[in-house]
């Protein structure tokens, strides 16, 4: 038996079949933002009948994906389970509620692992419980959290969720003292492009984008998804001036700029915003429907977004740049910024020179 975080007990078949709602659920992450990535499954005398997931931004919803797709196929629901990643939303949006078409389709047990912060979402347990459906709620909750935690971080705390991402030499530096800064990382590089289909926007400063020229797109891993929206931190306008040389203005995907030159005249794809300070820009994408972001660099912006950043992805490469560039060389009282992170996660290349230290916000330590 594992004990709910509310007030039900689950059985272990039930552990396995959310367990398979959360490996579909992550099957919509990078497709479906600023909306949650969830993921359904229906059961009938314990063997699953049905299956669904949040496929794209306004797209079917997970449940009703998985109900449509049994009767398409005759299947009969009545007296069925469904297993949710997500509380199922009573409201009509971009799709009509899930708890009528739940419903209307005769499942009697609904467990679900997380209720819904969003409050235009209405009350879908109640509404099924009223409806005389079963209903559990807390099974692998803290999983099912950590799925969506695009969804959870932005419609709770109207803010974006923060990634820091860089690749660095063992001794701190993200460039040589040339400026030089590419190849420090090679093998991880394929997770920084997963990365970047996870998160909805990549942010950077105009001093990486004139030295790199970078691309910011997606490559390396598959996706259906070419580019994330790409944010330049451009106070002066550089970048803008020269925009026809640089890759990241590339049509396939917006551009966002924040700069003095909010009046500059751009392409149909390109935003120009006058704002400045790093928490009025998150707010400023927030409330464009951003709500995630992949921070790229350089050491300024890096420096900037580190009071920001619920995760931080630090790759090393086994390599000492000396009197280069420090990751925060833009902070100046060190001792005074707490660094409140944990690691999560660690991942070794197969070269053996290159590691990958993954951190999440944390209060105690
Ligand atoms: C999703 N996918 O599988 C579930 C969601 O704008 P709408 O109509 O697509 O509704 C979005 C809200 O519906 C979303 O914020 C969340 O609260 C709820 N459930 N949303 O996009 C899903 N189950
Ligand atoms: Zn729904």
């Amino acid at each position: 038996m594992v004990k709910g975080v509310f007030e039900h007990e689950f059985e272990l078949e039930d552990v396995k079949f959310m367990k398979r709602a959360l490996v579909l659920a992550k099957r919509g992450i990078g497709y479906v933002n600023p909306n949650p990535p969830v993921g359904a499954v229906i059961v009938k005398d314990g063997a699953i009948v049905s299956e669904g997931y949040h496929e794209r931004y306004g797209g079917f919803h997970a449940e009703r994906n998985a109900i449509l797709r049994a009767l398409e196929r005759g299947v009969d629901l009545s007296g069925t389970t469904m297993y949710v990643t997500l509380e199922p939303c009573d409201h009509y949006g971009k799709t009509p509620p899930c708890t009528d078409l739940i419903i209307e389709a005769g499942i009697r047990r609904v467990i679900v692992a997380c209720r819904d912060p969003n409050p235009v979402s209405g009350d879908g347990i109640s509404k099924l419980r009223n409806a005389g459906i079963h209903v559990a709620v807390g099974l692998l909750e803290s999983e099912a959290k950590e799925v969506m935690k695009f969804f959870m971080k932005s419609v709770v705390q109207k803010l974006p969720y923060v990634t820091l991402k860089y690749a660095s030499s063992l001794d701190g530096k993200i460039a040589d003292r040339g400026g030089n800064s590419k190849w420090i990382t090679n093998e991880l590089r394929k997770i920084v492009h997963k990365l970047r289909k996870e998160h909805m926007a990549v942010l950077v400063g105009a001093g990486t984008v004139l030295k790199d020229n970078p691309q910011l797109n997606i490559r390396l891993v598959k996706s259906k998804k070419r580019a994330p929206i790409k944010v330049i931190l451009d106070w002066e306008g550089k970048t803008l001036r020269k925009r026809a040389e640089l890759n990241v203005y590339s049509p396939e995907s917006k551009v966002i700029v924040f700069s003095r030159l909010a009046d500059y005249p751009v392409e149909e794809h390109i935003r120009v915003i006058n704002v400045r300070e790093p928490i009025e820009i998150l707010k400023t994408l927030w409330t464009l429907g951003v709500d995630s972001i992949l921070v790229e660099g350089g050491a300024e912006v890096f420096s900037q977004f580190l009071p920001y950043a619920d995760e931080i992805y630090a790759f090393y490469g086994l390599k000492v740049l000396g009197d280069g560039k420090g990751i925060f060389s833009g902070i100046s009282n060190t001792i005074a910024t707490p660094f409140e992170y944990c690691i999560t996660k660690t991942v070794v290349a197969k070269n053996r020179s290159e590691f990958l230290v993954v951190m999440k916000r944390c209060s105690q330590g």
